[in-house]
């Protein structure tokens, strides 16, 4: 299953822009709220230092693509609609939408910085992003509260059964979220509570649920609408602002990623999604040379659009994912001579043991050694893999 991050955030702040930006679709974007009601879901790429350059080699790669030795490696992405305060007692369009991030590993939580939207999406001005930030984890906690509750309710209606166990029961009920008893079990004792609901307070239950939260849907803000003149006023402000220095902010401008790739695919201008440059390919008529020009002052300043960015710093230093190429020690070319056709995004920490199960169940399960082809040393099951690892699986399977 490849990972999977969802966009979050109050109507009007450019989700679905971001996501037209990052997967080149075409849903809906206007300057009214609710403009998107179905998900969508689409693929975006992350960039990967290619191990290939590194043996002389050149990638063929089977999905995505490489460019000078920068590998863009598929993940998926869904824009879902927004949410305004109140969602979780069926304000705006409800909490449907949460339903479609259940599925998310991570969350990027556009914010729009320019602050001309207010808090349900529609114009305005002077509307501090704060407000946002804040009432989007509320939101979020009160959804993951009233599953919580759900599951206490479930353990209480056991609890004269034999061998109920509470943290099973509210794995279950919370399953959706991609956690297990282990987990919700650290996080009870993290929260210095008793394995026993009945003593918890209303405030332990929410600390709780927001714990469970954090644990399970790791946030990044993605500040976009930077191109705008009160922007960068407000990047200020919140980025020196204590009560916000826990959080990860990434300035972006998803207008200047769309228009980018936009001329870029009529062959305008070419431009490589992340990239701090781009190179303009014919005369063009002079507002829209203005235009492109307004962009490159926007990237030169701020190190790039910021799309790639925030995918890259939710999915690599928010999640913990890494990437490990499948290779061979006698050549890194598939049975076809493509060379490291695959990269696997993987969670840190995963062995050599895991990594042949990504590839495929049956190498998981006939799994005998492994090699380090970068090395050519063999490594045992438990060997712990690091990013950007060549891997040979030697399997009985
Ligand atoms: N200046 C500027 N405007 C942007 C940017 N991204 C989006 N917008 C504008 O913001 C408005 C809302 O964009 P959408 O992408 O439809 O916003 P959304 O968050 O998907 O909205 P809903 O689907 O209603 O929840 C549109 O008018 C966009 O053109 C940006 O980077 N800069
Ligand atoms: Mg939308």
């Amino acid at each position: 299953m490849p990972y999977k991050i969802g966009l979050v955030g109050k109507p009007s702040v450019g989700k679905s822009t971001f996501f037209n930006a990052a997967t080149m679709n075409t849903v809906d974007e206007a300057s009214y709220p609710f403009t998107t009601i179905e998900p969508s879901v689409g693929e975006a790429y992350v960039r990967v230092k290619c191990a290939a350059p590194d043996f002389g080699e050149e990638c063929d790669p089977r999905v995505g693509y490489c460019h000078e030795g920068t590998r863009y490696v598929p993940l998926k992405l869904v824009d879902v609609a927004g949410l305004i305060p109140g969602a979780h007692e069926g304000k705006g369009l409800g909490n449907k939408f949460l339903t479609d991030l259940n599925e998310a590993d991570v969350l990027i939580h556009i914010v729009d910085f320019s602050g001309e939207t207010d808090i349900e999406g529609e114009p305005t001005e002077g509307h501090d992003p704060r407000e946002d930030i804040d009432f989007l984890e509320e939101e979020l906690d009160m959804w993951y509260l009233e599953i919580l509750e759900k599951g206490i309710d479930r353990y209480e209606s056991k609890m004269n059964q034999q061998d109920v166990k509470l943290e099973e029961e509210l794995a279950e009920q919370m399953s959706a979220f991609k956690t297990n008893k282990n987990e919700i079990k650290q996080l009870i004792l993290q929260e210095g509570l008793e394995l026993d609901p009945d003593s918890w307070s209303e405030e332990d239950r929410e600390g709780l649920a927001r714990s469970i939260r954090k644990e399970t849907k790791p946030m990044i803000i993605a500040a976009n609408k930077m191109d705008t003149e009160k922007a960068e006023e407000n990047w200020r402000e919140i980025t020196e602002d204590p009560d916000y220095s826990h959080l990860d902010f990434v300035p972006v401008s998803a207008h200047a990623e769309k228009a980018l790739k936009n001329a870029d695919e009529q062959d305008v201008l070419d431009y490589f999604p992340g990239d701090s440059e781009f190179i303009i390919n014919e005369d063009l008529p002079e507002e829209k040379e203005k235009g492109l020009e307004k962009i490159r002052e926007f990237i030169e300043e701020y190190g790039s659009t910021g799309v790639q960015e925030a995918l890259e710093t939710a999915l690599f230093d928010k999640l913990g994912v890494m990437a490990v190429f499948p290779g061979g020690a006698d050549g890194l070319g598939d049975e076809h001579g493509n060379i490291l056709p695959d990269c696997f995004l993987v969670p840190e920490e995963s062995t050599a043991e895991d990594f042949a199960y990504t590839i495929h169940s049956d190498l998981g399960e006939g799994f005998l050694h492994a090699i380090d082809c970068r090395e050519n040393r063999q490594i045992g099951a438990e060997h712990k893999l690091d990013d950007r690892d060549v891997i040979e699986i030697v399997s009985s399977n």
